[in-house]
């Protein structure tokens, strides 16, 4: 069942609905229209070379189809919604689309409403002036959502923003989406390019650039700063490029022209604040191990050190004869009034698909809505707790309520670690 199979993800890909096609060609821009590739359906080990092969015409075809739907949407302002907590990836791709749609006199704004909590990613953003606007749902309620013509997702497919159903329900209709995680829904957006076997969104960000879509200028500093992002992105999503492919090293290559080395360094400097370190403390102390597994709750946290939960996974994964860790934790803001369950995974097992690992183990919600998902050796889950949110200066009850959320949370993960009750063991 964890087997990454290609052809799964091959299909997704093919089968993608791109019903707005026909509603360009009515607006008859004088552009021609290419053909879709017939990709190939191949799952054996000539793989590598036709995603690379067909890498390169499939971003020039996507860069065109990009292109033609920002044509049609000339003058217009566009909110680009990123997942509540945007990590380097997500940032710096909003920004090169930013750039891009700057092109056609489309005015965007990047948002998000959590926060930057990754000490990388605030340096990121400090450093480099990304333009992010953090949006509360209470920023959202003072702002006159009818000015905004369309949104546009990137390195996300909605399911990690709270802004998503507040701006669907204005009626703003989801001009783009890009990215690279696991299909999670029936999004329909009028240009659309999820690509789960790309390592990075930030490549497929350069493959556009690449492509032609924004020149990129080394004498200009804006595009020095952006190149400097991506590269940061498409780092931190490939494990240092550790678990990068040919496309990725391509799109570091391209952006090797113009980034900024020193300023990468600078970005990376930046130090785990103590309280991180607290958390990662805790998730090596409540650590169990089964079968390569490591599993860890870390109890209540702060809104603002949501990011440590990711941090201890990458921690805990370093651990001999651990594959994969999954570490988790009750986020609360300063009034303990939104409560939600976070985790993260990591693996180093090839075979092991975060994505399908975290959609078995906890199911979806009453809406049908997965409580998580993943990409290439990551993943995430987020578990609203409702009704039981809050009461926690009640110590007593606070300490049952998280029992309860982590007893649940491991018996989950085991059942599908533990083999003798795994049911969909390969
Ligand atoms: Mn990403």
């Amino acid at each position: 069942m964890y087997l990454n199979s290609s052809l799964t993800q091959f299909e997704n890909l093919s089968l993608e609905p791109n019903p707005e096609e026909v509603e360009i060609d009515k607006e008859s821009i004088e552009l021609p229209l290419l053909t879709r590739p017939s990709l190939p359906l191949s799952s054996n080990g000539e793989g590598s070379i036709y995603l690379a092969q067909r890498g390169n015409s499939l971003a020039a075809q996507k860069s065109e189809e990009l292109q033609k739907t920002l044509l049609g949407h000339r003058h217009e302002r566009q909110l680009v919604i990123l997942q509540d907590f945007p990590d380097p990836d997500a940032l710096s791709c909003a920004w090169a689309y930013q750039l891009i749609a700057q092109q056609y006199d489309i005015k965007c704004e990047i948002i998000y409403a959590g926060t930057l909590s990754h000490q990388e990613n605030i340096a990121l953003v400090k450093l480099t002036t990304l333009p992010a606007q953090r949006w509360t749902m209470q920023t959202l309620k003072t702002k006159d959502l009818s000015s905004y013509q369309g949104f546009v997702l990137i390195d996300n497919q909605g399911t990690t923003s709270q802004l998503l159903p507040a701006v669907q329900q204005a009626g703003i209709p989801l001009v783009v989406l890009v990215d690279h995680h696991s299909l999670q829904g029936e999004l329909k957006a009028e240009f659309f390019d999820v690509r789960p076997y790309v390592r990075a969104t930030a490549t497929i960000f350069t493959q556009y650039l690449q492509a032609g879509i924004l020149k990129l200028d080394s004498s200009v500093s804006q595009h020095v700063k952006c190149a400097t992002a991506l590269m940061h992105g498409l780092r931190s999503d490939t494990n240092r490029l550790m678990q990068a492919q040919e496309e990725d090293f391509m799109a570091a290559a391209y952006l090797s022209r113009f980034y900024d080395a020193q300023l990468l360094n600078a970005i990376l400097q930046a130090n785990r604040s103590k309280r991180v370190m607290d958390v990662i403390e805790r998730s090596l102390k409540n650590r169990i191990v089964q079968n390569n597994f490591s599993i860890a709750g870390v109890g209540y946290l702060r809104y603002d050190d949501r990011d440590a939960i990711p941090q201890a996974a990458d921690f805990l994964v370093t651990e001999e004869n651990v594959h994969t860790a999954v570490v988790y934790g009750i986020v609360h803001d300063e009034d303990d009034e939104l409560e939600v369950v976070i985790g993260s995974l990591r693996t180093t097992k090839l075979t092991l698909d975060p994505d399908e690992f975290i959609k078995e183990a906890f199911g979806q919600d009453s809406a049908g809505r997965f409580f998580g998902g993943g990409r290439t050796g990551a993943g995430g889950f987020e578990i609203p707790m409702g009704f039981l949110s809050g009461g926690n200066e009640n110590s007593t009850y606070a300490k049952m309520k998280w029992e309860v959320f982590d007893s649940q949370i491991k018996q989950k993960l085991l059942r599908l670690v533990n083999p003798r009750d795994n049911p969909i063991q390969s």
